[in-house]
């Protein structure tokens, strides 16, 4: 049976993976949970993020599910970096899977596009670029000061996460994929993702591809998302372009995530795009279908297909029967999802 370490985390990551485990435990009745206890709360009472010896508990699970990171009490970056970014960057989880899809029931916020006619998928890579932590600074605090914050990308990192981007093209309908960046003016990077986007295009003629700078894209998000079918990107540019996908097709509280280490050496982790969002936090009224569906993208992962087919089936029930502008309830949405998810 799958083991599942759940990291909860901050703000309104424990109310949201509340959820998640009614759900997981509704469609994989035995499934090993441990839940750890990481996050803001355990630097405060510790000063420790994530121990060695955690890490080494997490790794001999089957897959992490984690809620959010970040909280307004702890110094910027020290839960981001000391948690999330470790995890990531330890367990290779080189592909960051986030899809969008406009849910049938489920209005653009512009009108330009009917339910059902957005499905993209982003593959941001996820162990590299401007997150590497590259970089450092001078003469902090006074007039002279310096700081940099330099992007690494490698060509073995480029070429992996491009070849995943590919291979999940080859698998959809479409069979398209998009790669971004800024090669006119981030040459240096922006050339290395060009030259091996175009050696894994040549590997398979069935795809059709297509290059935008990140600014083209942004805004063709907005006004045309539906262009897309798969879209590879660096780590930064992932996450900027994620949120605005999220954003026109239905909102932050509807996407979800993987960090995914395809290989399987390392275990995969499943979270929601949204952060610890602190001024909604303990008032119950968080949207969980994120953190839900970032279980249907972990039980896809670990093979239980059916599973992760009943929970998109619930989720899809959910959002049609919601009606605009009525207050939600975090508790309730997860009891409805995990009840119509059973099979
Ligand atoms: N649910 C994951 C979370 O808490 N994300 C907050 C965050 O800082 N994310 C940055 C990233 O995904 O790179």
């Amino acid at each position: 049976m799958a083991r599942i370490a759940v990291v909860a985390g901050d703000g309104i990551g424990p109310e949201v993976v509340a959820q998640a485990r009614k759900v997981l435990d509704a469609v994989l009745p035995g499934v090993q949970a441990t839940e750890y206890d990481l996050g803001a709360a355990r630097w405060h009472r510790t000063g420790e993020v994530l121990p060695d010896s955690v890490l080494t508990e997490l790794a001999g699970h089957d897959a992490i599910l984690l809620g959010a990171v970040g909280d307004p009490t702890v110094p910027p970056g020290v839960l981001e970096r000391g948690l999330l970014l470790k995890l990531r960057f330890a367990f290779d989880q080189y592909v960051n899977l986030r899809p969008s899809r406009l849910w049938p029931g489920v209005a653009g916020p512009l009108g330009n596009v009917k339910p059902g006619e957005v499905d993209l998928v982003v593959v941001r890579e996820g162990t590299e670029g401007l997150y590497a932590g590259a970089g450092g600074s001078l003469h902090r605090d006074t007039p002279a000061e310096v700081a940099t914050e330099e992007s690494l990308n490698t060509r073995h990192g480029v070429e992996r996460v491009i070849r995943d981007a590919f291979a999940r093209a080859d698998r959809r309908e479409r069979r398209k994929v998009t790669l971004v960046h800024k090669t006119n003016v981030l040459t240096h990077a922006g050339s290395l993702w060009a030259r091996a986007f175009a050696a894994v295009a040549a590997e398979h003629p069935d795809v059709t591809t297509e290059y935008q700078h990140v600014d083209a894209a942004a805004m063709f998000l907005v006004t045309q998302p539906q262009r897309y079918d798969v879209v590879v990107t660096d780590n930064l540019f992932g996450d900027i372009l994620t949120d605005i996908a999220a954003a026109v097709t239905g909102g932050i509280g509807l996407a979800a995530s993987g960090c995914i280490n395809p290989e399987g050496a390392y275990p995969s982790m499943f979270e929601p795009v949204h952060g610890s969002a602190p001024d909604i936090a303990g008032q119950g009224v968080a949207d969980p279908v994120a953190a839900v569906l970032s279980v249907a993208l972990l039980l896809e992962q670990l093979g239980h297909a059916d599973a992760a087919a009943r929970v998109n089936a619930a989720v899809a029930a959910e959002l049609a029967g919601r009606t605009p502008g009525a207050t939600l309830r975090t508790a309730e949405v997860g009891d409805r999802l995990a009840a119509h998810s059973v099979a």
